[in-house]
């Protein structure tokens, strides 16, 4: 990726994006699991049999063991992680890489070990940008502003059984594991990894990195985030970065609407025109459109159609609005 220094930026807020379609119907928050996959009958049976490590799981054939269950490698365990013979959790998707574990897929992690929160499972990415990235939160690409989503989703959680994979799921909505589940691995070397997605083309996608200050501010982030840190074109601090909030602007200068603004990231950064920053508004009563639903959440590019609509979000019509986000951490 090449870098080439740009200025440090003030919030420059012009231009948001002020449509929202609208759509009869509601929405669900929660989506079965149905990820299990046909293993053989012997993976159910209670007993040790076959390729098994443990008793009906590793091997070729059935799920993963979890914590204390026999291994062989890393492969036989759910947590990715074999060690002497037993599969061990780790903390996060960053400690399975420093541990050997190379594969991108779904494992077992337990943010805080001996603490009292259970394992989750997550999406690890361990072969782009350096490995070790946790899927955290999504944005799901929107067309319509009928999807009630509270803003504190990524402090609370919400839909957790979406980030499992990075699919963008038209219209439906957030999904976070929540930062009180994340936030044992935050630390002084943490960072996010924000992947726009062009709201009509999945293909299209432009990556920011940004320094996640503290596991407090990350909480906040998306509601009122008071730690501003560097964003940057790859995950380390150099010429390319400058320093932004994600957080909930409401009024000032130029700017009528209540927004929640990802400080720092603009397309131009892409080589893109575009108005501002990247922005969304999540919805909430408070900010309730004349049409009687809050907003949806997807994300405004601010490249309304220029350059015939290079940056391909259309699908409000209006050539700026619908974009998801993945953001992963590490
Ligand atoms: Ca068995
Ligand atoms: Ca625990
Ligand atoms: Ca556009």
């Amino acid at each position: 990726m090449s870098v080439t220094p740009r200025p440090a930026t003030m919030l420059v807020l012009v231009g948001l994006c002020g449509c929202w379609p609208a759509a009869p119907g509601g929405i669900g928050d929660d989506l079965d699991d149905s990820s299990t996959g046909a293993q053989d009958s012997a993976c159910f049976d209670a007993v040790r049999n076959g390729d098994e490590t443990d008793i009906d799981c590793g091997g070729p054939m059935c799920s993963g063991c979890l914590g204390e269950g026999r291994c062989n490698q890393d492969h036989d365990c759910g947590t990715g992680y074999c060690a002497s013979g037993r599969c061990e959790y780790v903390a996060s998707c960053r400690a399975l890489l420093a541990n050997g574990g190379a594969q991108d897929g779904v494992f077992w992690v337990d943010f805080d070990g001996q603490g009292p929160r259970a394992p989750l499972r997550v999406l690890c990415d361990q072969s782009t940008d350096g490995g070790g990235w946790t899927l955290a939160f999504k944005v799901n690409p929107a067309t319509r502003d009928d999807v009630t989503e509270r803003r504190e989703a990524l402090r609370d959680g919400f839909n957790p059984n979406l980030l499992l994979d990075a699919a963008m799921l038209p219209d439906r909505g957030l999904a976070s594991h929540g930062t009180a589940a994340l936030s044992d691995a935050v630390d002084a070397d943490s960072w996010a990894r924000v992947t726009l997605v062009a709201g009509a083309d999945e293909t299209q996608r432009a990556t920011w990195f940004k320094r996640i200050a503290s596991a407090y501010s990350l909480a906040q982030w998306f509601v009122d985030d008071p730690e501003p840190s560097p964003v940057c074109l790859q995950p380390m601090v150099d010429d390319s970065c400058t320093s932004g909030l994600i957080t909930r602007v409401k009024g000032g200068s130029g700017l009528t609407l209540d927004a929640t603004v990802l400080g720092g990231m603009s397309l131009v950064d892409h080589g893109f025109r575009a108005d501002g920053e990247l922005h969304l508004r999540l919805g909430a009563a408070d900010i309730e459109e004349s049409d009687g639903y809050p907003f949806a959440s997807g994300i405004c590019s601010a490249t309304k159609d220029y350059d015939d609509n290079a940056w391909h979000d259309s699908q409000g019509g209006d050539g700026h609005w619908g974009n998801g986000i993945l953001l992963w951490i590490r």
